[in-house]
């Protein structure tokens, strides 16, 4: 097992990865900028670094600084949590040639799976369906048109270097693909420095549910049931949950297979998330497949009741895993709390927390890392906590989310909270009958506040 662990990041993820790694007996290393100085990861991990100014490059980005704290502090692994560093194959190959382990999947897996039409590529090999689309990148618009046409419209643009939407285009007819076509491709260049664009059948109204997976050193992968992480915005996701409400047995092991057939098909080594959409007849499509521990992992953790950071510490230390697939027998919720504000299109909020009181009781869990008095810097992601509650059922899961919602209590800065509550009490959420562009047409009541 490693002797001392260095988590790469920051908020209520380096908090929750210090919790396990307390419950293993594996001393840690918090990195932290100047703006989190006063942060509980800061307080709870052995030791502490300051890695830099407020500035994510400068900061929480920035492999030499991560590196430089590895090695004075010995740490003999880095756990890089979400975002930041945890898909960036540099970092995996700057730990590898230093002899840290990287808690994750190798350079080349994380290159590999970064790169959506390798991804397609390699997924189509291992036999999982994927959307029917362009073979590989598309040379020029006027090859463009005629594969969006043989395809048939509408079809979707997107930039092979993508993900989270951006550099996406969905066309119509054949006169708006030049238009898209140059629009996806500047988009593509100026985010990603890399403009390749590929071709696919545009999905109407899918949903998003992703399969957890996880695979061993040893060639073992086994996944632990879906996430639906339809109810989204901009990209962003707001609620996810376990079962899908969508899901049926037969569809769970037709994804499960397809899922477990990723990760095994390129032995893969971690957690895992495969995402696929999936249209209103239940064909299913491979999308992407992120190599990193979720934001949304906890809805997984409690309905499987196994801690994923622990299995994935285990795995990347070479324990073999145990057991076969997983199957939910309980409904779980998360609502993702942020600092923004929902009646001013979700704009961030930051500021100081004057009052803070998180829900407690029964089937709830809130993952968090601010308390009354800690100040949400504005520098990095606006998410100061996640709400997950559990029961039997996905009725007596909404009526407890309802109730830990309204004893969650945030001032001094605006929060997603009284969004949750609107969407708790909308009749096609309750229904389960939602898709990827619900929040589209779902509107917030009056702002109390005015
Ligand atoms: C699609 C699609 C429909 N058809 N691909 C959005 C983010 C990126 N990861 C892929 N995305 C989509 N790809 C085809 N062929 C619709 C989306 C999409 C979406 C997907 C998941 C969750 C929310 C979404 C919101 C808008 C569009």
């Amino acid at each position: 097992m490693f002797k001392k662990i260095l988590i790469a990041n920051r908020g209520e993820i380096a908090l929750r990865i210090i919790r396990t790694c307390k419950e293993m007996g594996i001393p840690t290393v918090a990195v932290y900028s100047t703006a989190d100085k006063e942060s509980l990861h800061v307080r709870f991990a052995d030791e502490a670094v300051c890695i830099g100014p407020p500035s994510s490059a400068e900061s929480y980005l920035s492999i030499p600084k991560i590196m430089a704290a590895v090695e004075i502090t010995n740490a003999d692994a880095v756990h890089p949590g979400y975002g930041f560093l945890a898909e960036n194959a540099d970092f995996a190959e700057v730990c590898k040639e230093y002899n840290i382990k990287f808690i994750g999947p190798s350079p080349e897996m994380i290159r590999k799976m970064g790169d959506k039409i390798t991804a397609k590529e390699t997924m189509i090999k291992a036999g999982v369906p994927v959307v029917p689309g362009s073979e590989g990148l598309v040379k020029d618009v006027k090859s463009g048109k005629k594969i969006a046409k043989k395809i048939g419209f509408p079809v979707i643009l997107k930039a092979t270097a993508g993900g989270g939407g951006k550099g996406m285009r969905v066309v119509w007819k054949e006169e708006d693909v030049e238009d898209a076509w140059n629009k996806a491709r500047a988009e593509a260049a100026a985010s990603f420095g890399n403009d390749g664009i590929y071709i696919e059948k545009f999905i109407e109204e899918p949903r998003h549910i992703e399969f957890q997976i996880i695979g061993d050193q040893y060639g073992k992968v086994v996944h632990l049931s879906e996430r639906d992480c339809s109810i989204q915005r901009r990209h962003q996701k707001l609620v996810e949950e376990c079962p899908s409400p969508f899901m049926t047995t037969e569809l769970r092991e037709k994804m499960g297979d397809a899922a477990i057939q990723a990760g095994q098909s390129i032995n893969y080594e971690g957690v895992g998330t495969v995402e696929f959409l999936v249209d209103k007849y239940r064909n299913f499509y491979f999308m992407e497949m992120n190599t990193r521990i979720q934001v949304e992992h906890p809805v997984t953790e409690e309905v499987i009741d196994h801690d994923l950071i622990k299995e994935q510490i285990k795995v990347a230390a070479g324990i073999e895993i145990s057991g076969v697939s997983y199957f939910p027998t309980m409904h779980a919720i998360e609502c993702r709390i942020n600092a923004e504000d929902p009646f001013r299109d979700f704009r961030p909020s930051p500021g100081k927390i004057t009052s803070f009181h998180s829900s407690k009781g029964h089937g709830v869990r809130v993952d968090t890392h601010v308390y009354a008095g800690y100040s949400v810097p504005p520098f990095y992601d606006s998410m100061i906590a996640k709400l997950i509650c559990k029961a039997q059922t996905r009725e007596e899961c909404i009526t407890k989310m309802q109730r830990a919602l309204d004893e969650f209590i945030v001032e001094g800065v605006k929060t997603t909270v009284p969004f949750h509550q609107r969407l708790m009490k909308d009749e096609n959420f309750r229904n389960g009958n939602f898709h990827t562009g619900f929040l589209n047409t779902f509107n917030l009541d009056e702002d109390p506040e005015g």
